[in-house]
């Protein structure tokens, strides 16, 4: 399927794999690579030795183009924004923030820049900035979240700018992909439909909750903080949610109980402490399959709605 984005990065498939902090690792971003897409790893606040180990591995597992995120609330965003350069790492991607800092120099150093945003507006300043498109992303997404959805905020974003806009928040099949199509995105960028990806290198707790997930078990934990986040509903989100309904988490307390959770899901499957972060689209995906298989029946599958 050709679009501006397979044109622009030299894929053959208009997806980019989510770049989710703590999960979207070498093994990963290669085989999303490989099956034709565009395989992300995350910086997410990674050690700067383990990115750039987890790059020059990729490189060895793919010889097709990958992107690193930069998240932008990370305490080293900068010193991970020029390990990007100097590894000569093809696409950046980045979240959490506005990445206008960086800018000149990922451009100057023929770095492709597209920014995830959460509104026109930054995606209208990211134009001017000098991205190569953007990454529109909508409220269904995992993780730290805007306000807008993604059918409301992928169109008005296309209307805003001249650069290509691909669509994040909520699509996880062909459906999806064709849908965003039609919402005038040139591309998609899927999160959650990875985790339960077999080269995902998640723990199996995450995964099974993933598959198991019913449509009604994502949940928004974190509001009042200023830091939305969407994870699977678990005994710990409930523990979140009601010291944020009744006031018995201070602000402060509740962030201070979130730390390091996403790495107590990930790496422990730690269902007392640990934050499983994922799209509201989870209670959609019903099986575990490689990478190359997600993206070869998504794109079928939109092919035919697209009546190509
Ligand atoms: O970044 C994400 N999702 C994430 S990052 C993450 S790890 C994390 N760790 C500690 C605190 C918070 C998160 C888990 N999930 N998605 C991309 C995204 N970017 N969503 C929303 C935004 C965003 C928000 C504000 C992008 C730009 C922005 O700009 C504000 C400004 O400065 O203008």
């Amino acid at each position: 399927m050709k679009s501006a984005i397979t044109e622009l990065l030299g894929i053959q498939y208009p997806i980019f794999q989510g770049g989710m902090a703590w999960i979207a690792e070498s093994t990963l971003a290669a085989a999303v690579s490989n099956a034709g897409g565009l395989g992300i790893i995350a910086g997410g606040s990674a050690p700067i030795d383990y990115l750039r180990e987890q790059i020059r591995r990729c490189k060895s597992l793919t010889d097709k183009p990958f992107g690193v995120n930069i998240m932008l609330m990370s305490p080293n965003a900068e010193e991970l924004a020029q390990l990007v350069i100097d590894e000569k790492v093809p696409v950046v991607t980045t979240g959490a923030g506005n990445p206008g800092k960086f800018m000149a120099a990922w451009k100057e150093a023929g770095v492709k820049v597209v920014p995830v945003v959460p509104s026109v507006a930054l995606a209208v300043r990211m134009e001017r900035a000098g991205a190569d498109a953007v990454i529109a992303e909508g409220t269904e997404s995992g993780g730290h979240i805007g306000e807008n959805t993604t059918m409301c905020l992928v169109p008005q974003v296309v209307d805003a700018v001249n650069i290509p806009v691909i669509a994040a928040g909520g699509i996880a099949d062909g459906r999806g992909v064709a849908a965003s199509f039609m919402l005038g995105a040139q591309g998609v960028q899927v999160g959650t439909r990875f985790l339960a990806a077999e080269e995902c290198q998640i723990h199996p707790t995450y995964k099974e909750l993933v598959v198991k997930a019913k449509d009604t078990d994502s949940v928004v934990t974190g509001r009042y903080t200023g830091h939305p986040c969407r994870n699977v509903r678990t005994k710990f989100t409930k523990k979140l949610a009601s010291g944020e309904r009744d006031g018995s988490l201070t602000p402060d307390e509740f962030e201070q109980l979130t730390l390091g959770s996403l790495r107590k899901a990930v790496q422990d499957g730690n269902l007392e402490e640990g934050s499983f972060l994922c799209g509201a689209i989870a209670g959609m995906i019903k099986d575990v399959k490689p990478a190359k298989d997600i993206i070869t029946e998504m794109f079928a599958q939109a092919d035919k709605l697209l009546g190509k």
